[in-house]
């Protein structure tokens, strides 16, 4: 299975910085030059400054119409890259990171995406995006709703990440951030790692493919990690990664179309008929009733490790929260717009127009007196 991470804008390119740490081939794009050379692990020549020309390398200050100019003129250069990073090998799935808050993640990756949609239609393109705290204010939450309808019609899975869930207490923002960033690349990679993996009863790219072609609806992953000495039921603990405290965002699950699950573990630990059980109910409870699943027996690890995809989500707190904030904000914006437009209209009736008020015909037509000349004749005059 081959994955191109391709991070956008700053929390984009974070995101894909650590997956580089973790051997994955990465892409960082910015329109910002500061936050690209800040990056530790994404290789330099893996490195693409987008828009120099429309911000001087610094960054769109979350204006996502800059973003998607700066994407759309350096699309060709960007293009090029992934043309030559991919070679003669296809990739299966492209993942792209961004924040759907700011300007250039949010404004630049649904153009992105839907070039590479055109150029490789036999890839998965997969938006994996932080959507904005509450804190943040209006716009960033606008420009959230709006990415998150475009992408809807381009995208084959979008994995919302909800930063006000996974920012837990006390924390300041950027240690928040930077643990939220850990949690998504490691639950992501430990699924992708597993993928391809030779054995029975594993994944294998279809499956996951499978799972994320799910025509732009939402994805989320699910994860729980234990002891293997202290798992009473693994049937339990499969459960709980599907559980809400487990998952990306709010979301109710029961609306979910496929589902996977990849346990990995002592072999001791491993039981057939508990995992069994714990599929049997995550089938029924979901709504495409379709779970794939994957077993790795490994006789060097202490500790149980689950990871689960949902997909074909549409029921989801998180995101509804969003849409129906800058919905109502931008029917209240209209309407203060219309009313301000009206009142003006009201304020400024009945003035007279400036030839109203003031006489015609007292426009001098003639040419006006050389000033030089008429000095030049008044002292003559003052000398004689
Ligand atoms: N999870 C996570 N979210 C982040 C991070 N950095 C920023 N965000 C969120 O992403 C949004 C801002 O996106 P950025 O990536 O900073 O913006 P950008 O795409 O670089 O665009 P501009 O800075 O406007 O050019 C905000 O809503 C933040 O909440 C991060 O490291 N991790
Ligand atoms: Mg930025």
């Amino acid at each position: 299975m081959r994955a191109l991470i391709i991070g956008i804008g700053q929390c984009g390119t974070k995101i894909a910085d650590l997956f580089s740490l973790v051997d994955f081939e990465t892409l960082a794009i910015n329109t910002s030059r500061g936050d690209l050379e800040y990056l530790k692990h994404v290789p330099h020549e893996r490195r693409i400054l987008i828009g120099e020309g429309i911000t001087g390398g610094k960054g769109v200050n979350a204006n996502p119409i800059l973003g998607r100019e700066a994407m759309k003129r350096d699309l060709p250069v960007v293009m090029r890259k992934i043309g030559s990073i991919i070679g003669y090998e296809d990739v299966d799935i492209f993942f792209l990171t961004f924040g759907f808050g700011g300007g250039t993640g949010a404004g630049g990756t649904p153009i992105l995406a839907e070039a590479l949609k055109e150029e490789y239609p036999d890839s998965l393109v997969v938006a994996i995006g932080a959507l904005p705290l509450r804190e943040e204010g209006i716009r960033p939450t606008i420009n959230a709703a709006i990415t998150i309808d475009k992408l809807s019609k381009i995208a084959d899975s979008i994995i919302a990440i909800d930063n006000n869930k996974l920012r837990g207490s006390g924390d300041d923002i950027t240690h928040a951030y930077e643990r939220i960033n850990y949690t998504i690349v490691e639950r992501i990679a430990s699924l992708l790692a597993l993928v391809d993996v030779p054995g029975e009863q594993t994944l294998d790219a279809s499956d996951l493919k499978f799972v994320l072609k799910a025509f732009g609806s939402f994805a989320t992953v699910g994860y729980a990690k234990a002891e293997a000495g202290r798992v009473k039921s693994l049937s339990r603990l499969i459960i709980k990664s599907f559980e809400n405290e487990g998952l990306y965002l709010d979301a109710n699950i029961e609306s979910a179309l496929y589902g996977l699950v990849a346990v990995h573990g002592p072999p001791e630990v491993l039981k057939a008929g508990d995992i069994f059980e714990a599929l049997d109910y995550l089938t029924n409870k979901i709504k495409g009733k379709q779970i794939f699943r994957g077993f790795y027996p490994d006789p060097r690890e202490r500790d149980v490790e689950v990871v689960t995809l949902l997909s074909g989500i549409y029921d989801s707190k998180s995101i509804e929260d969003i849409i129906i904030t800058a919905r109502n904000y931008a029917q209240s914006f209209m309407r203060a717009k219309e009313e301000a437009e009206s009142r003006k209209r009201e304020l400024l009736s009945g003035l007279p127009d400036f030839d109203d008020v003031y006489p015609a015909g007292d426009v001098y037509e003639g040419t006006f007196p050389d000033v030089d000349e008429v000095a030049k004749r008044l002292r003559r005059e003052k000398d004689d």
